[in-house]
Formats: C-alpha cells, structure tokens, sequence
C-alpha cells in the first residue's frame, strides 16, 4: 500500500488530506526542549543523528502525522560552504557577512560539503529505519534566494535589504554566490535520497521579496535548475517547492519548475489556490500558523474550509509557515482531528 503522502504527490485526490506541520519537532513540545536540553544546544541537536533522529520522532509518536521532516536546519549549508554559524539564544542565527568578492573567494568548495554535512545524512538513514511503515520522511534545503539572504546579511531581516543591494551593487558576486549555494543544494539533497529521503522540499521563505524578473531569475529559474538536477538522479523522488508569499508567481511554479507541489503560505486564500494553483496538481499548507496558538472554534472552522476547498484534488494539509514556540500542544490535536472528522 504507497503511503498517503506519496499518492497525493502522485496526483491522487484523497477523501481525507494527510497531514503533517512545519517545525513539528519544536520548542512547542516540552519534549523536543528536553532533548535540545540533553544536546546541549541546537546546532549540537542537528548534527547528533541519534538525537536529531528522536526529536524528528517526537511528534510522530505523538501525533501519528502522516510524514516525519528530517531534524535539521536550511543553514547547515552556508556552515558546510565554510561560513561561521553560531546561535544567539533568543535571537536567532548569525553568520559571517558576505559583501564583496573577497568574503566570496574565503568560501569553500562545494566537493567538501558532505565532510561536514554527514551527521545529517546519517539521521536521515535512522529515521529511515525507524520510522513507522505508513510515514514519509520528508528531507529539505533552503532555496538559494533564501540561503543568500542570511548568507549576505549575516542574520534574518525583514526586507532582506543587504542581498538586494548586492545583487544591484555587486550582481557578479551575488550571482556567483547564487551559483555556488544551487550547486550545494543539489549535492546536499542528493545524498539525503541517497541516504532514504523519499520527498524532499526546498524551502524559498523570503521569495516574496522578489518582483517580477528579478523572482524569475532568483526563485524560480534556482528552484528549476535544483529540480532538474535531482530529477536526472532520481527521477521517482517527489519534491515540494515553497515559494513562500509568491502571491501570483504560485500560479503556474510548478509546471514552471518540475515540483510535484507547491506548498502554500496564508496570505492566499485556498479558494483561490484551489482555482489557480491546485489545478496544474497537488498543493500543500495554507492554514495560519497563529491558530495553533488561539485554538477555539476559529481553528476548526478554517481547518474545515481548507479542506473542502482542496477536496477536489490532490492535498497535503499543513500550515502556512511553521508552528511557534508559544502555540498549545493541543491544538495541534484538534486541528488533526477537525481534518480526520472531514
Ligand atoms: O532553539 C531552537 O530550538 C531553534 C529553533 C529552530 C528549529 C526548531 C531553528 C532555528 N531551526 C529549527 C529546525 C528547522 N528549521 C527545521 C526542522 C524540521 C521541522 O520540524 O520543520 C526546518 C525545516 C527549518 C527550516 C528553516 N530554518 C527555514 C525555512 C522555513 C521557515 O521557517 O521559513 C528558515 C528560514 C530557517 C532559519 C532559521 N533557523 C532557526 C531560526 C529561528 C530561523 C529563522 C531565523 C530568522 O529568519 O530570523
């Protein structure tokens, strides 16, 4: 019997969507801070297999989600390519900046990535094995774009100011950059197949910064390139794409880049992704994050407009972006309930 996630991915339009949450292995359980606490601190949890593999598993033996996402981070690959990385507790990642051709040519090169990058792919091969036989085990990256912008300003911003001024100041360092992370990506995703990732997913969260060409160019065409790439290796694997805040630039992104889905943000509403997104096949996501932390009747309500209006085709529930730290463990149930109930 094909898992549900993958018959979806296939094209299948379920009667009841399977379901699984960004972030799902999160500081929300208390569970997942106990073994951060155990690891010592985060970048310690990603690159344990042992414990990166059991937090991945939290949340599956707890709420039987119908797909595991490999324990990890998109910034693992700016660390491989030999940029530092530390975390600031209550703040967020940093990274050494990059600003001109001379912080470019200090990078590593991309045949050395998985010297540092194997811890990951050994949680993958555990998850592999010990997940239970109806789960999907999710692997990911970060999209380029995305992967640049912390990259070039060092941290999260909210406009991404810094690598937009580079790709205008400096566009033959942006783009070499943008070259060099793709190359990465494809390598990095590649052995996470290799290793038992059955779907994976590129996550683009600031593609909604790009307009017009310049989306083309820095969302689309990298995605496009990235899938190509992975689908001449591994022609059954399925991949999501999320181009998060695409607005328009969802319609027609996965015909565009050979995704078998594309994940949605809430900022569309699912009867329009439905009319416009959903036809050209499966989608995912859509639900605001913000419930897991409200609950009430709100939080079943929208779970039960989302799938009906996904219910003519093929669907993955999810949210839009990942759960918070502050959202209510039972919410969650209850949104996995009001999605099983139909
Ligand atoms: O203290 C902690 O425990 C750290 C919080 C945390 C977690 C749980 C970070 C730091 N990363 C993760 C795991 C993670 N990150 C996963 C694991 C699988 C899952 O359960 O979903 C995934 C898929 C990611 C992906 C990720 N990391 C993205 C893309 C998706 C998204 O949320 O937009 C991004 C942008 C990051 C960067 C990052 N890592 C962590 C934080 C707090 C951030 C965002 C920083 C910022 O922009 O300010």
């Amino acid at each position: 019997m094909t898992k549900t996630i993958l018959r979806a991915l296939a094209g299948e339009t379920l009667p009841t969507p399977p379901i699984w949450m960004m972030r799902q292995a999160g500081r929300y359980l208390p569970e997942y801070r106990a073994t951060r606490a155990q690891a010592g601190d985060f970048l310690s949890l990603c690159y344990n297999p042992e414990l990166a593999a059991e937090v991945t598993l939290q949340p599956i033996r707890r709420y039987g989600f119908d797909a595991a996402i490999l324990f990890a981070d998109i910034l693992l690959v700016p660390q491989a390519l030999g940029a530092d990385l530390w975390f600031v507790t209550g703040e967020g990642p940093r990274l050494s900046t990059i600003t001109g051709a001379d912080d470019l040519a200090k990078l590593g090169l991309v045949a050395d990535i998985d010297e540092v990058l194997a811890p990951i792919y050994e949680t993958v091969k555990i998850l592999s094995r010990e997940l239970p036989k109806e789960t999907t085990l999710i692997g990911f990256a970060g999209a380029p774009w995305t992967v640049a912008t912390y990259m070039i300003a060092g941290r999260g911003t909210k406009d991404q100011g810094p690598a937009h001024a580079l790709m205008r100041e400096h566009p033959e360092v942006f783009d070499a950059l943008m070259a060099r992370i793709t190359e990465a990506t494809i390598e990095y995703l590649s052995r996470q197949i290799d290793a038992g990732a059955e779907v994976v997913k590129i996550f683009d969260s600031w593609a909604g910064s790009l307009k017009g060409e310049a989306f083309t160019k820095y969302a689309l065409e990298p995605t496009k390139q990235i899938i190509a790439a992975l689908k001449a290796r591994h022609p059954n694997t399925p991949i999501i794409a999320f181009p998060r805040e695409a607005g328009d630039g969802y319609i027609g992104f996965a015909k565009a880049t050979g995704a078998d889905c594309v994940a949605l943000d809430n900022s569309v509403s699912a009867e329009w992704a439905a009319a416009n997104v959903q036809v050209d096949g499966c989608v995912q996501g859509n639900l605001a994050s913000s419930h897991m932390v409200t609950g009430g009747q709100a939080l079943v309500d929208d779970t039960k407009r989302i799938v009906k209006a996904f219910s003519n085709g093929p669907h993955i529930f999810n949210l839009g972006h990942g759960i918070t730290p502050d959202a209510d463990p039972d919410n969650v149930q209850r949104m996995i309930d009001a999605v099983r109930e139909g």
